[in-house]
């Protein structure tokens, strides 16, 4: 059985959709953000203190775009998946890992020093130049989307996770209305997914049933 630590809407939101995608079985376990701070125990489980922790009996992950792909790798084949030797196997591979590291990385930069850290450590520079860091950076999705719906073709693909995870948490940070437009137009389309709306309402059902916070952990104020 699968068993994912995850925060309300946290990077550990990639893996969730991508096993709601996939319709794998799960178990979701919620936990209240910063775990290094309101979940102590959570150490013993992932010493790193972050999310998303998968476990798949010995296997153990702590990177959300590895998982996305894993999880394709463990129930497929699928078409959430781009496998090697397909003309868009690098293609797939390069958006799944830009996601993160290139489009979400800089955000947390944003975060941080822009609104997580006490008034006297805040950097207002460093937020706002990694604010227009992300957004230059988004710029190369525009010529992958005009001619397709989706980053790989015609369907949704772990990519498309890894990179739809980046423009949620965008959005939780109000950057959406300076997305170029055809940027605008993808993100309103990977929302209105079947697989996105029930990661959603999985996250929003486990929350309640566990006693966890509802506030997405982007909004969540610091300790
Ligand atoms: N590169 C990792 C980053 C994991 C990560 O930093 N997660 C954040 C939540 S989005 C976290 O747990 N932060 C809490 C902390 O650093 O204490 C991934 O993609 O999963």
């Amino acid at each position: 059985m699968i068993t994912l630590f995850h925060c309300m809407s946290a990077r550990s939101f990639r893996p969730l959709w991508t096993l709601e995608e996939l319709g794998l079985p799960y178990e979701l376990r919620m936990l209240p953000f910063p775990p290094r701070a309101h979940g102590r125990d959570y150490l013993s489980i992932n010493p790193l203190g972050t999310v998303p922790a998968l476990f798949d009996d010995e296997v153990a992950m702590t990177e959300s775009a590895a998982m996305c792909q894993y999880l394709c790798s463990r129930a497929g084949p699928t078409p959430l998946d781009v496998q090697p030797g397909h003309p868009e196997y690098g293609n797939f591979l390069n958006w799944l890992h830009y996601g993160e590291a290139t489009l979400t990385f800089p955000q947390t930069i944003v975060l941080r020093y822009g609104r997580f850290e006490p008034a006297e450590r805040l950097l207002p520079q460093a937020a706002q130049d990694y604010r227009r860091w992300f957004l230059a950076r988004l710029k190369a999705l525009v010529p992958a989307l005009s001619l397709r719906p989706y980053l790989c073709g015609d369907a949704l693909t772990a990519a498309d996770i890894s990179v739809g995870y980046a423009l949620m948490l965008a959005d939780y940070l109000q950057l959406t209305s300076e997305f170029p437009a055809g940027v605008q137009a993808y993100w309103a389309r990977l929302q209105e997914g079947a697989g996105y709306q029930r990661a959603l309402a999985a996250q929003l059902h486990a929350a309640r049933k566990q006693g966890v916070s509802e506030t997405p952990a982007p909004l969540v104020l610091p300790v």
